[in-house]
């Protein structure tokens, strides 16, 4: 049987080493439950300096369709997913395709900066302190080709662990090569140092923090190196309400609400919403990538 991951695969070593001696002996991620495995290990500074939410804010309001609509059916419901034995198969335009281990995928980055805080945002907004590695690491470990321009991204599909209906699964997503390259685009593998539970898209999804949330695909099984613009499952289902791109766009309603503000989890109900930021804040590392295009029409 293969071994679960450790500390030492998805935490900082200099973390690892001290957590060590405090958690003596109970190393494997799979083993440490919530209260042990608490880590304050230096955020990268890609993070940022917000408080970040609550264990329990961040894992109990959460959207996994295939476990149902509603914001507390996936902590209800994914923990029926298998995710131990778990591999990544990584195609379509690269040097090395094939079947990777989940423990080889997290090897593929240096163990410094495993944690990024970072914000994200839909109608609502959190921060949450991943950890995680650039995706950009996995690509270089799998070599692009030349004439690569998209990343395509698809979650496991086990229609007897999912019990959720209404979307063709499995669930699709797609980011533009330069996007899926960028730093601030992580494969996260746990969350507040300990593994990611299944609800937040154990064992593997991806993060990306200026986007609406609905492009940080969940329990990844799959990644394709493709020349064209990969299909999307919420571009799918409704062409005209989410296209690909997704960029957080507060001058730009949804056809079926505004987006100019968002409910801070954790502020309380009665809390004023508070203005959305372009690119969800992240206009500085990011609005670059779309210089020339009109984000009006690729939104
Ligand atoms: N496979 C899969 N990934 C998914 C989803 C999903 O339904 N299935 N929902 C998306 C949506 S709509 C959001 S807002 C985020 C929520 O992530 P969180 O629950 O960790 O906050 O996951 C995204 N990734
Ligand atoms: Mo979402």
């Amino acid at each position: 049987m293969r071994k679960t991951p450790t500390w030492a695969d998805v935490t900082p070593k200099a973390q690892f080493l001290r957590r060590r001696e405090v958690l003596a002996g109970a190393l494997a991620v799979g083993l440490a439950g919530p209260a042990a495995a608490r880590i304050d290990a230096r955020p990268s500074p890609l993070s940022t300096e917000a408080k970040p939410n609550t264990y329990e804010q961040i894992t109990s309001y959460n959207n996994f369709y295939e476990f149902g609509w509603d914001k507390d059916d996936p902590k209800a419901h994914a923990g029926r997913m298998t995710t131990d034995p778990w591999s990544v198969e990584i195609g379509g335009l690269v040097e090395r395709p094939g079947s990777y281990a989940l423990e080889d995928v997290l090897r593929m980055a240096p163990l410094e900066e495993r944690i990024y805080h970072f914000r994200c945002v839909e109608a609502w907004s959190m921060v949450i302190p991943w950890i995680g590695l650039p995706l950009s690491a996995v690509l270089d470990r799998a070599g692009v080709r030349p004439g690569a321009k998209f990343v395509a991204f698809e979650t496991l599909y086990r229609p007897s662990e999912m019990p959720g209906t209404g979307i063709d699964w499995p669930y699709v997503e797609g980011l533009r090569l330069d996007e899926a390259r960028h730093p601030l685009t992580i494969l996260a593998s746990g969350l507040y140092g300990e593994a990611l539970p299944k609800q937040n898209g154990a064992p593997l999804r991806l993060v990306v923090p200026w986007k609406y949330g609905f492009k940080s695909i969940k329990s990844i099984v799959k990644i394709t190196l493709t020349e064209d613009m990969p299909p999307t499952s919420w571009n799918r289902l409704q062409p005209s309400e989410y296209g690909f791109y997704a960029n957080v766009n507060p001058a730009v309603d949804h056809p079926r609400w505004s987006q100019a503000t968002e409910r801070v989890i954790g502020a309380g109900l009665l809390a004023a919403r508070v203005p959305t930021q372009p690119f969800n804040g992240y206009a500085d590392q990011v609005a670059g990538l779309y210089q020339g295009m009109d984000l009006r029409t690729f939104y």
